[in-house]
């Protein structure tokens, strides 16, 4: 009897995946930081380092294996590297996320943030840092995977635009303006896409561009990033008003105590759910239409849904 679709133990998957991404990422740092000052390269390894879920890279991988689904499902270590370039980009928001000038939170995965580990001008030199390498990781890895130059060109251009003004970097700034402001639940999720979606988006973009997706395929890939990042973000949501910060890795009750609009303050706990879970489906049944289901791309979608962290 064929395997269902959900079929896959999650953990020991989550577990491989990330082993895979650390030791790209490990690399990709050995590479990249060669030479540079220890006071950039000590808290770009502690911004990095600390057991982050990975779970933007492991999507870009999880997207490329589906595509590539008629293949022998070796994944080359240079995947590996590309999918580390978005990590590196999520890293550097965090520790930016962390300052005192924006959120101002003291601990993240469990540990102190970078700028109360090192200080506040190191942290800001160290998420810079962080900018350029993303870049030049995804152009050298892409370049490793023997990708054509347009493909090259455009992988890069995915995922700076997806940090940029009118992805992440945009998002966030809507963010901070939004404080102690009422949103309705049209503008929170178009916060949300920017701040949080728009990099999950380009992790799966990434990873059916590098397969060699044709555009169908990306813009099922591109349909289940924005639901699974709209999922993903009002279970961070759920999270910071049902999770404690021994679990989180970092303090909870953030957003009621800046004042932050979120799903549960605006719907509800169950109904804030329940629009999660139906971002979950919407992204299923994307890919789903376009041939692209997987054990992988389906266990990711209700991890972001069901996490306790
Ligand atoms: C200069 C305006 C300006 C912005 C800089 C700071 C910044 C760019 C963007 C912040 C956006 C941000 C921090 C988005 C991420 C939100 C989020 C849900 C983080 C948690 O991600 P997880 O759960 O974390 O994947 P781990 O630790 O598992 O990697």
């Amino acid at each position: 009897m064929m395997p269902a679709v959900h079929d896959i133990d999650l953990d020991a998957y989550l577990d491989r995946e990330r082993r895979h991404v650390d030791a790209a990422l490990g690399r990709v740092l050995d590479d990249g930081l060669n030479g540079a000052p220890a006071a950039v390269a000590e808290p770009v390894r502690y911004a990095v380092g600390g057991g982050g879920k990975r779970l933007r890279p492991i999507l870009c991988v999880a997207a490329y294996t589906a595509v590539r689904a008629d293949d022998d499902g070796v994944v080359p270590a240079a995947m590996y590297e590309l999918a580390a370039s978005l990590e590196l980009i999520h890293g550097y928001s965090l520790v930016h996320d962390n300052l005192p000038c924006m959120d101002d939170d003291d601990v993240r995965r469990g540990r102190p943030s970078t700028h109360r580990a090192f200080d506040t001008p190191l942290a800001v030199v160290a998420g810079s840092a962080m900018i350029p390498l993303a870049c030049r990781t995804a152009a050298r890895a892409a370049r490793a995977l023997s990708l054509a130059e347009p493909t090259v060109s455009a992988l890069v251009r995915e995922l700076c635009v997806a940090a940029g003004a009118g992805g992440m970097v945009g998002g966030q700034v809507a963010d901070l303006e939004a404080e102690g402001r009422q949103l309705d639940a049209d503008e929170l999720a178009s916060v949300h896409r920017r701040k949080t979606g728009a990099l999950l988006t380009a992790a799966l973009r990434m990873g059916g561009l590098a397969a060699g997706a044709g555009p169908a395929q990306l813009a099922a890939l591109d349909a289940y990033g924005r639901s699974v990042g709209l999922a993903f973000q009002i279970a961070d949501d759920l999270l910071d008003v049902t999770g404690t910060e021994e679990v989180l890795g970092k303090k909870a009750g953030r957003d009621s105590d800046l004042a932050k609009a979120t799903f549960p303050t605006l719907l509800g706990v169950e109904d804030a759910r329940r629009r999660a879970e139906k971002e979950v489906d919407a992204a299923l049944a994307a890919i789903e239409a376009a041939g692209l289901s997987s054990r992988e791309l389906d266990a990711l979608a209700r991890f972001t849904v069901e996490r306790d962290r």
